[in-house]
């Protein structure tokens, strides 16, 4: 029986689906390509039916079969303080009954930039946009622009969203330029990639040697959530920082995921290194599209209408969007917002390795924040070529024993996953519990 304030959200909640998640998935597949509006929703990685979620409050969703999940995904990041968060929601319901977008400036999209230079110092002017592919892409082309340079390097296992120049594998020789990891991607386009080993000093010593005053920018995940949770050294981002100061390279951080979700200031504050530009997203939006790119005045000096580099949005910086996340914003500087979360998160990484331990199965788990990886291995992973050699097969059983008794992971065992204010002792709890039976799967 739902608790009365959940009762109240499903009474007036009108379920407009009376079918099951296989018969909404087989539909949804005839009318989208693969049922899904982004790939890694249909399960591809573990097999299975996706679950149609309708509804979620708190820490839980549920889906088109009533049936209730604690969710460690949260939207990909975006749900830190938890799903339908009463404030929040008042706040979109105050905000949509005085216009949804005008496409003219805002006076919210202003609050929203002083919040986020002041939270992200190295920020001294940002632009709204409306996703993390957005903010990637534009930044990268503001760093040519101020460069006049076309090479780009990225890192193997770091997702920057479906950017045409970042859909590249290494190419064949060690730092060659790279080949296209996507069909429609011209090889002129992925050309002027060059793709390293994360977390590899001397990968990016050479990669300078080689290609000196010729790299327009460097970007990375300062702390990598798309091969699965990999935390670099400190002294590879210092190296990358030194390096790009020397060749006036533009160091980009995609902090799209770790941005307000590690800690209040990024990763960036983690490792006290300062970027040249920096990507947003995710938290910034509250569970709305609305990502954001923005660092030194200068380079961000050369964006339309100011200067030369274009970039343009029909959407961007909406009141609805800024709305859910200056709300967003607000509730997570709340005093011990972040300890909490932290610990939260820490006390289910720590109940799992001593679970796994129990069951004598090769596991091991880290968290920065609110964001945590674990690993059907012994060793935390310093590599992407250490998660490659991660007990995949092992992870699917326990992503579906775990799905099955309600805990909802990412479907991935190449995913971080999301942990939220709304987490308490209870999820934590149960999803030990959970746990427990998944590893004697
Ligand atoms: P979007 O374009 O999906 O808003 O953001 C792309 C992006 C950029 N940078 C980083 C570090 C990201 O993690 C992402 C998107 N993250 C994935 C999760 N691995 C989103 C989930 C999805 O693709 O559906």
């Amino acid at each position: 029986m739902l608790n009365p304030l959940l009762n109240a959200a499903s009474q007036n909640y009108n379920p407009t689906m009376t079918q099951t998640n296989e018969q909404l998935f087989t539909e949804s597949q005839h009318y989208i390509p693969g049922g899904v509006n982004s790939p890694v929703r249909a399960f591809k990685s573990v097999g299975g039916t996706p679950k149609f979620m309708q509804r979620g409050k708190g820490a839980y969703l549920w889906d088109a079969e009533g049936k209730r999940y604690i969710d460690y995904i949260g939207s990909w990041g975006p749900m830190i303080v938890g799903h339908a968060h009463a404030k929040v929601v008042a706040a979109l319901q105050a905000r949509a009954a005085l216009g949804t977008s005008f496409g003219t400036p805002t006076e919210l999209e202003l609050e929203l930039a002083k919040a986020i230079c002041r939270l992200m110092p190295s920020i001294e002017q940002v632009r709204l946009v409306n996703s993390g592919t957005e903010a990637t892409m534009s930044s990268i082309r503001l760093a040519r622009g101020y460069t006049q340079r076309d090479v780009i390097i990225k890192f193997e296992g770091c997702y920057h969203g479906h950017v045409d120049g970042l859909l590249v594998k290494a190419g064949s020789g060690a730092l060659t330029f790279s080949q296209p990891s996507s069909a429609g991607v011209p090889e002129q386009i992925a050309g002027n990639t060059l793709v390293l080993p994360y977390n590899d000093i001397q990968a990016i010593e050479t990669a300078f040697q080689k290609y000196p005053e010729q790299i327009a920018a460097v970007i990375l995940e300062p702390i990598a959530g798309n091969m699965n949770l990999l935390i670099p050294s400190r002294e590879f981002l210092l190296r990358l920082r030194e390096l790009c100061t020397q060749l006036n390279t533009v160091l980009i951080f995609d902090e799209v995921m770790t941005g307000f979700r590690v800690n209040l200031h990024g990763a960036q504050h983690l490792f006290e290194i300062t970027p040249d530009l920096t990507a947003i997203g995710k938290v910034i939006g509250g569970g709305m599209p609305l990502a954001a790119f923005g660092g030194k005045r200068e380079i961000m000096q050369l964006l339309s209408p100011v200067g030369p580099v274009y970039q343009a949005g029909t959407l961007s910086g909406n009141p609805m969007a800024v709305t859910a996340g200056l709300k967003t914003l607000e509730l997570i500087q709340q005093p011990l917002f972040f300890e909490t979360l932290a610990q939260t998160t820490k006390n289910l990484c720590d109940g799992l390795i001593a679970t796994a331990k129990a069951a004598g199965i090769a596991f091991n788990a880290q968290s920065v924040g609110g964001m945590f990886g674990f690993y059907f291995a012994e060793a935390i992973p310093q590599t992407l070529a250490d998660i490659q050699a991660n007990d995949h097969k092992r992870f699917n059983q326990f992503f579906h024993s775990m799905l099955a008794q309600g805990v909802y992971l990412a479907p991935s065992s190449y995913e971080a996953g999301f942990v939220s204010a709304a987490h308490g002792e209870t999820e934590i709890t149960a999803t030990i519990d959970a746990a427990k039976i998944a590893f004697a799967c």
